[in-house]
């Protein structure tokens, strides 16, 4: 077992309030593909993220973005929270993880039981007119999407569009997240380039100590990273829940 594994189980023992912020990295034991990982979208260039998730190409023209939309629909239905989003909810259930900030818009924090999860890029769960602003549940959507090939239309014949954030558009929770990060003795960020701003922003505003882990490096502007793992998430973690298991058994 490794050494950074013992020292993050210490740090997770030692502090009494963590937070996490969690990007595409944590869901791709999921099966969905991150965008700047090694099987990313920008590598396999199924999607190009900066069109179909850009709020003033979605303007000029829905259709990629529904292509991805449909596709996204089938995932949904078989993906499951990974062995990382069990092991954060069980944290926050003891009381020591105070919240999830995450970037993803697939829901698998709150699948996996989690219950204070802030959504800075949205989610799929609700639609709206881009129009007149009326609401769509994910289960409307999701219904127009199966029986029509068109992209989905209000009643007033404006375009839907999930409230997820796209490229252009303000992030939500921003200063709940801010206040967070800034309120925990432990933050992880976990799977995430830290690139997309403004959720790069996030871990400098963390004044506790931050653990780090991604398989890629990641460059921080924070001086207060204790420990900086380049591994699999999901490796990682099970070998910290293995030491924490072992000291709860020692007791
Ligand atoms: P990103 O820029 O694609 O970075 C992901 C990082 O995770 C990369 O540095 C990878 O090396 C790393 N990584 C991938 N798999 C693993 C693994 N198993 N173990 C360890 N590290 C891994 O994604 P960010 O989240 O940083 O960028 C923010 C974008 C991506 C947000 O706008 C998201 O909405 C968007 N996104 C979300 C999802 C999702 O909801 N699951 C999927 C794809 C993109």
């Amino acid at each position: 077992m490794s050494h950074e594994a013992q020292t993050c189980a210490g740090l997770i023992r030692e502090a009494n309030a963590i937070a996490v912020l969690t990007g595409a990295g944590i869901s791709t034991n999921a099966g969905i593909p991150d965008f700047r990982g090694p099987k990313g979208l920008y590598i396999t260039k199924k999607y190009d993220p900066d069109t179909v998730f850009d709020i003033n190409a979605f303007y000029r023209d829905p259709e990629p973005f529904y292509a991805f939309a449909r596709d996204f629909i089938e995932l949904e239905k078989t993906i499951k929270p990974t062995f990382t989003h069990s092991f954060l909810s069980k944290l926050e259930e003891s009381g020591k993880l105070k919240g999830n900030i995450t970037q993803n818009i697939d829901a698998l924090h709150q699948k996996a039981g989690s219950k204070n999860v802030l959504e800075m890029h949205g989610s799929f769960w609700t639609s709206r007119c881009v129009d007149c602003g009326k609401m769509y549940t994910y289960e409307k959507l999701k219904d127009h999407l199966i029986t029509s090939p068109n992209v989905p239309c209000c009643d007033c014949q404006g375009t839907i569009k999930p409230d997820i954030v796209f490229f252009g558009e303000n992030v939500k929770y921003f200063e709940e997240s801010i206040q967070l990060a800034a309120s925990v003795d432990l933050f992880f960020v976990i799977g995430t380039s830290c690139v997309v701003f403004p959720a790069a922003m996030i871990p400098s505003y963390v004044t506790g100590k931050i653990v780090v882990v991604n398989l890629s490096e990641v460059r921080l502007n924070a001086s207060n990273v204790s420990l900086a793992v380049q591994d699999d998430i999901d490796r990682f973690f099970k070998e910290v829940a293995g030491y924490l298991e072992k000291e709860n058994n020692e007791k």
